[in-house]
C-alpha cells in the first residue's frame, strides 16, 4: 500500500527503536525521567521558550494550552478551520467551558483586522476574549505557512489588547524547512507552543507544549487533570531525541514529492489543484468528474490510500515513508483510476 492518508502513519527508523530499547528511564510524573527532560529541554531550546512539556498528542498539547490560558466562559478566537476548532471534538467547551470565536482566515490564516474585529469591548454583559489561537502550517487549508508579516501584525494586535497566544505548530517544522526560517523565529512573541513528533518526524507518538517556565508548571497539572501524566515515558522520549536532532531537515524531501505529486494530479483531467497552495507535505485536490468517496475507493483497490477531505476534496500527505517512485506510481494509478 502506498499510505497517502497522513504524516501520521510514518513508522519509528532503526534509530529511533535503538534508542528506546536503550533509553535511560525514570518516573516522569515524579518528573524524574532523565530521557524526557533531555527531550524537553531540547525542545525548548528549539522553539526559544524557557520550558517544555512532553505531551501524549498533538491535541491534548492544545487542550492543555487552552485550559492553562482560559478561565470558563471566556472567548478563544481562531481561524474557522482550525484543527482545534474542528477536529478536538469541542474539547474546550468539554473540559474548559470556553467559546470558540471562528473568523475566517484566508487560507486558515486570520488578519490583524479580524482578529481587532472580534475581540469583545469590555461591558460587563459581554465575554471576556482571552486568547487567540492560530496554526502553522494549515491543515485544513492544505499545509500552507502563515505568511510572516501578517503573523506578525496579528500578534501585534493579540499583545495591545491583552489576549494570550497559543501556537499550534503540529508542523512548525515543515513551516521552518519550507520557509528557511528558524522554528524558534516561526514562535518568537507567541505565549505557547506545540509541536508534534509524531507525524513528519516519524516519532511513535507524543507532543511538546512549550513556554514561560510558569505556565509550564501549571500546564504539568492540567496534563494530570486530562490523565496525561506518564510514567517511565523516556521510551517514547528517546524516539523523540531522534525526531528532534535528525529528521527535521530531511522534510524537504516530503516537500519535494509533494510538489511533485501536485503537478502530476494537476495534470490530470477532472482534477482541480492550486499549485500556489502547495508549500508544504500536503496536497488538497478537488475531484470533479468522480466523487471523492469513489474515487478513494478505487484508489485503496489499486494500492493507495487517502482521506476523503470533503465532499468534493481529497487530501493526500507525503512523508517519510513514501519514495519519490510510489509517488510517480500513487500519480499513475490517480490517472488511471479517474478516468470513467
Ligand atoms: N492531524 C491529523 C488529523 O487529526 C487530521 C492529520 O492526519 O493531519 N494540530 C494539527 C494542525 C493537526 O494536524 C493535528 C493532527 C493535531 C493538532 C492533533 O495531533 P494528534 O493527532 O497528535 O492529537
Amino acid at each position: 500500500m502506498i499510505d497517502l492518508r497522513s504524516d501520521t502513519v510514518t513508522r519509528p527508523t532503526p534509530a529511533m527503536r535503538k534508542a528506546m530499547a536503550e533509553a535511560e528511564v525514570g518516573d516522569d510524573v515524579y518528573r524524574e525521567d532523565p530521557t524526557v527532560r533531555r527531550l524537553e529541554e531540547k525542545a525548548a531550546e528549539l522553539l526559544g521558550m524557557e520550558a517544555a512539556l512532553f505531551v501524549p498528542t498533538g491535541s491534548m498539547g492544545n487542550e492543555v494550552a487552552i485550559l492553562v490560558h482560559t478561565r470558563p466562559g471566556e472567548e478563544v478566537i481562531l481561524d474557522s478551520q482550525s484543527h482545534v476548532m474542528n477536529y478536538e471534538l469541542g474539547a474546550m467547551a468539554a473540559f474548559g467551558g470556553v467559546m470558540p470565536r471562528p473568523v475566517a482566515g484566508e487560507r486558515g490564516f486570520p488578519t490583524a483586522e479580524q482578529v481587532e474585529g472580534a475581540i469583545r469591548a469590555p461591558i460587563y454583559y459581554n465575554c471576556r476574549t482571552r486568547l487567540l489561537c492560530l496554526e502553522n502550517t494549515h491543515n485544513m487549508q492544505g499545509g500552507g505557512v502563515y505568511p510572516r508579516d501578517r503573523f506578525q501584525e496579528v500578534l501585534r494586535i493579540a499583545r495591545e489588547r491583552g489576549l494570550a497566544v497559543h501556537l499550534d505548530g503540529a508542523r512548525l517544522f515543515n513551516a521552518s524547512i519550507a520557509s528557511g526560517v528558524p522554528a524558534r523565529e516561526l514562535a518568537r512573541g507567541v505565549d505557547s507552543v506545540m509541536v508534534t513528533l509524531s507525524k513528519g518526524l516519524a516519532a511513535p507518538a507524543g507532543s511538546l507544549l512549550a513556554g514561560k517556565a510558569d505556565f509550564i508548571q501549571e500546564a504539568v497539572r492540567m496534563r494530570k487533570r486530562l490523565g496525561g501524566g506518564m510514567r517511565q515515558v523516556g521510551i517514547l522520549a528517546a524516539a523523540g531525541i531522534i525526531a528532534l536532532d535528525f529528521m527535521v531537515d530531511r522534510l524537504a524531501e516530503d516537500h519535494d514529492h509533494a510538489r511533485l505529486l501536485a503537478e502530476g494530479l494537476a495534470g490530470i483531467p477532472g482534477f482541480e489543484i492550486d499549485l500556489a497552495a502547495v508549500q508544504t507535505n500536503i496536497v488538497i485536490f478537488r475531484s470533479a468528474r468522480v466523487a471523492p468517496r469513489d474515487l478513494a475507493e478505487r484508489l485503496k483497490s489499486e494500492g493507495v490510500l487517502c482521506l476523503c477531505w470533503s465532499s468534493d476534496e481529497i487530501r493526500m500527505v507525503t512523508h517519510l515513508d513514501v519514495s519519490r517512485q510510489e509517488i510517480l506510481q500513487a500519480t499513475d494509478i490517480a490517472r488511471r483510476v479517474s478516468r470513467h
